[in-house]
């Protein structure tokens, strides 16, 4: 009697959980919102990108009402900072922030610049380019009637279906400290897009710049995890669950390079003119099937990349229609998409829609049974925010930012911290353990040195004289560790700096 009792009430729980499991989450999957708890940061602007609206023909361009399309900056250890207009232009800003031009790559390749990351989309220089002149872009090109060959084209498809070049260059500068380039030029990687739009391209390439040398990971060049627009990039090839979670393809992976061509280091050669490091756990464990630049994989679009001090390495991967995530990324893991979306299975790839999430089962949720996938430390969904922006450990001399982690949303403007402690603390194997979010008060100081409260909105839409559809916020660090924020639409790039007032 007492078995068949227990009996009922197993089942009763198997049944609910049943039902439970069967409807699908598609609004508000994090109930709990985001607020401000008292950290208010002051910005300042620092320097503008020229005005590039004329650049391109309207219909080539995303947002043709955009001042400049600004997406990295970034810091020479020799005191140089540089940034990028998507539009095609990379830019020394000197030391009266003063933008003057260093290279137009858009001069010499066919852009095209007609999606958010579109057109000359990112840049990093070697940590040795003061002695070697070594500095790396990302760029994409239309695909049909493109000449150049690919190097790989998504498992499956051939050229006939190619719609965009996704391509990685190696530039070598004759004389590193000169402040307009000269030098040669080297493709490393052209990848090819296959869905409608150019949606999810490799955006960001990166060095690891706590590695030293010796170190095995120094020198070594990552990528963005990029799902090459195979969820909602338009047309009859997206929406496609089976070009992700497999390792023959470089789909949702971000790779690990040693950039120097296999004809110099002599070592195994990679989808394209470059070495692929052994210390790749894909590479040293992989069989014939898998490629061994893969460094980790499963995600959606982890467009940009950051490391703390102590090593540990964070990319910002933009859900789906419902959950942001910050992921702390290890050699040799995955994350999940498209099966996977925050803590919740994506409805795609049981068969349903893109746009539903359901809830995994609680003895995964919390831990007990281990399923694979390697699981985000923050989350947010799309009532708080629409695509998450790079992130950065913090340990710069605003007092209030320290030991935070500073992200924010592209699409709305808010910037958000969380506990860098916390995060690595939810890094414990346990999907439904997360570090808490809370939004920062920006404020500028008008003339008078009053504090004055503002959105980033506010700013842009100062900077432009009108509102701006979206706030298309980005966020960098300096080689001293503050930070910035910049906006594709006002080109502006502005700084999260010290309370330069009186404090009230
Ligand atoms: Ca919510
Ligand atoms: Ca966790």
């Amino acid at each position: 009697m007492q078995n068949r009792i227990w009996l009922g009430v197993i089942t009763l729980l198997a049944v609910r959980a049943a039902v439970a499991a069967d409807v699908p989450i598609t609004s508000n999957p994090i109930p709990e919102p985001i607020v401000k708890r008292g950290i208010a940061v002051e910005v300042k602007d620092l320097a503008r990108l020229p005005d590039t609206r004329a650049l391109r023909p309207a219909e080539q361009d995303v947002s043709p009402d955009a001042w400049a399309r600004v997406s990295f900056v970034r810091d020479l250890p020799d005191g140089r900072r540089f940034a990028n207009d998507s539009r095609g232009l990379l830019y020394l800003i000197d030391s009266n922030n003063q933008p003057q031009l260093y290279l137009d790559v858009g001069a010499l390749f066919p852009l095209s610049v007609k999606r958010l990351e579109s057109g000359f989309i990112g840049f990093v220089f070697h940590p040795e380019f003061a002695t070697n002149g070594l500095f790396y872009t990302v760029h994409a090109e239309n695909g049909p009637g493109n000449p150049k060959t690919l190097d790989f084209i998504p498992v499956g498809y051939g050229l006939k279906d190619v719609t965009y070049h996704n391509v990685i260059t190696e530039w070598r500068a004759t004389n590193p400290a000169a402040n307009s380039f000269e030098g040669t030029r080297r493709e490393l990687l052209r990848t090819a897009h296959v869905v409608l739009n150019l949606t999810h391209p490799i955006g960001a390439v990166e060095f690891n710049p706590t590695a030293k040398p010796g170190d095995p990971d120094y020198g070594l060049l990552y990528t963005s995890g990029s799902d090459f627009g195979f969820s909602n990039g338009g047309g009859a090839n997206a929406s496609n669950p089976a070009q992700t979670q497999r390792l023959d393809s470089i789909i949702t992976a971000i790779l690990r390079i040693d950039p120097r061509s296999p004809s110099v280091t002599h070592g195994r050669k990679g989808l394209g003119d470059y070495t692929i490091p052994m210390a790749n756990k894909f590479a040293a464990q992989g069989g014939p099937h898998t490629l061994g630049e893969i460094y980790a994989y499963g995600f959606r679009n982890a467009h940009r990349l950051s490391w703390d001090t102590d090593g540990t390495m964070f990319v910002s991967d933009i859900g789906m229609n419902q959950i942001e995530e910050i992921n702390i990324v290890r050699n040799g893991e995955n994350y999940g998409w498209m099966s996977r979306e925050g803590y919740f299975a994506n409805g795609r790839f049981r068969g349903g829609a893109l746009n539903e999430l359901y809830p995994l089962p609680p003895e995964i949720l919390d831990g007990r049974v281990k399923d694979g996938f390697t699981y985000p430390v923050v989350v947010y969904d799309h009532d708080e925010g629409r695509a998450v922006t790079d992130g950065f450990p913090y340990h710069g001399r605003i007092a209030a930012l320290q030991g935070k982690f500073v992200f924010g949303d592209i699409y709305t403007g808010r910037v958000f911290v969380s506990d860098l402690a916390a995060m690595k603390k939810a890094d414990d194997g346990i999907p439904q353990t997360v570090a808490p979010v809370e939004e920062i008060q920006l404020y500028v100081r008008d003339a008078g040195g009053k504090r004055v409260d503002v959105s980033f909105h506010d700013l842009i839409a100062k900077a432009m004289g009108k509102p701006a559809p979206r706030a298309d916020l980005h966020i960098g660090q300096s080689r001293d560790g503050e930070l910035f924020l910049t906006s594709r639409q006002d080109g502006m790039i502005r700084m999260l700096v010290p309370d330069s007032g009186d404090g009230n």
